[in-house]
């Protein structure tokens, strides 16, 4: 039996992960590949694994906390890939505020699971909108512990990418292309776009032709990271939305949702970290994002459709007390229901602050 090939995709809260892991998929599959994926979270209804199995792709799902402290999950959900869909590839998705990935999970896959799993490179994707900012020593609207885990999870990646350079001018990217070679000399660094796929055929075979060598393994400071988590905190809220009286417009309300909090955040000056709202029925889905505070909300997964109800799932990180974030999501919801004539019920609201990583393994 041939070993199932294992890359995890790392980087920060809305980075562009989930958007990446898609296209890699659908690039592997073009050759002939099975592929499987797997996302993970601090919290149940994931809108990432709604995205990714509207599309089509096996999906496999570690929730509830990180693949470091749920690594018996993670295995377990690899072994049922392997058992049902026997995959070639398997790409996996990490929390974006989760570090320390190769002491906790790459090499503890390699060491245990090492003859039926290849484990590729760590590589992460850099979020050009709060990567300037850290990088240049300003704090991007989080504190100095939550910038910590951004500058930790470059520096113990073997590949990092620029994301999204469809957005940025050329002045932009070598800017920040300076700043990551000034902070991290030697790192390997390549621009792409998950969105229109500039640059990802270097990128596949940038990951390919990089096996995955063990390092020394970075210090942490698990008092700072555990604090610069904490400081991100999650809300995960299921609501339902049903029309008075015919149809209402999907892309359009998760859209005006995500507009409307980003509205909030600003007056709060909360900095999002991401914010995804999707809108879901048996046959549709439309995702809405924000991934920071400059940026305008953006429709990531259109729908098109006009349908008379939906269930609304919210995942959102941003630097806020867990209760005032709620108080702004239902206050949005409300206001929503209210100016297009559509009767709103809350199906379940969870918002916390991650607790402490306790990874299962942690090699020194
Ligand atoms: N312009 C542009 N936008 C992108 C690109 N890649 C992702 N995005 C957008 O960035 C937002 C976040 O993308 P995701 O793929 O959900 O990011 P993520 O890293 O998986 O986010 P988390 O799972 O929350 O950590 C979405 O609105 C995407 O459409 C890109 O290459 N260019
Ligand atoms: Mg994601």
């Amino acid at each position: 039996m041939s070993q199932i090939q294992f890359f995890m995709l790392g980087g920060f809260l809305g980075a562009g992960k989930t958007t990446a892991l898609a296209r890699m998929a659908r690039q592997l599959m073009s050759q002939g590949k099975k592929v499987a994926l797997v996302t993970n979270d601090q919290a149940h209804d994931l809108v990432d694994t709604q995205s990714l199995r509207t599309q089509g792709f096996r999906v496999g799902e570690v929730p509830g906390a990180c693949f470091c402290c749920k690594f018996s999950d993670l295995v377990d959900v690899i072994e049922k890939l392997d058992q049902t869909a026997a995959p070639d590839v398997i790409l996996a998705e990490p929390v974006g505020s989760c570090t320390d990935l190769e002491s906790t999970v790459i090499a503890p896959l390699q060491k245990f699971h090492g003859l039926r799993v290849s484990v590729g490179p760590l590589a992460i994707l850099l979020k050009p909108g709060h990567g300037s900012k850290i990088l240049s020593s300003s704090d991007g609207g989080f504190s100095k512990k939550a910038a910590y885990i951004f500058l930790k999870q470059i520096e113990e990646a073997q590949l990092v990418a620029i994301n999204k350079i469809d957005a940025l001018s050329s002045i932009e990217l070598e800017e920040l292309r300076s700043l990551l070679e000034e902070r991290f000399p030697g790192k390997r660094i390549l621009p792409i776009s998950a969105k229109t796929g500039e640059g990802f055929g270097e990128f596949m075979t940038a990951l390919h032709s990089m096996p995955y060598t063990p390092t020394q393994f970075m210090d942490v400071d698990y008092d700072v990271y555990a604090e610069g988590e904490a400081e991100l905190a999650w809300l995960n809220g299921t609501l339902r939305l049903e029309s008075k009286d015919s149809s209402f417009d999907l892309d359009h309300c998760v859209l005006e949702l995500v507009s409307g909090l980003r509205q909030q955040l600003l007056r709060q000056q909360a900095e999002p970290a991401h914010l995804k709202i999707s809108g879901e029925t048996s046959q549709q889905l439309a995702v809405a994002n924000l991934v920071d505070s400059e940026s305008p909300a953006e429709l990531s997964v259109s729908s098109g459709a006009a349908v008379p109800d939906a269930q609304i799932t919210v995942n959102a990180r941003v630097v806020a007390d867990p209760l005032l974030l709620e108080e702004l999501v239902l206050q949005v919801a409300r206001e929503l229901a209210s100016r297009n004539g559509l009767i709103l019920e809350v199906d379940s609201m969870e918002r916390f602050r991650p607790s402490r990583p306790v990874p299962t393994h942690r090699f020194r």
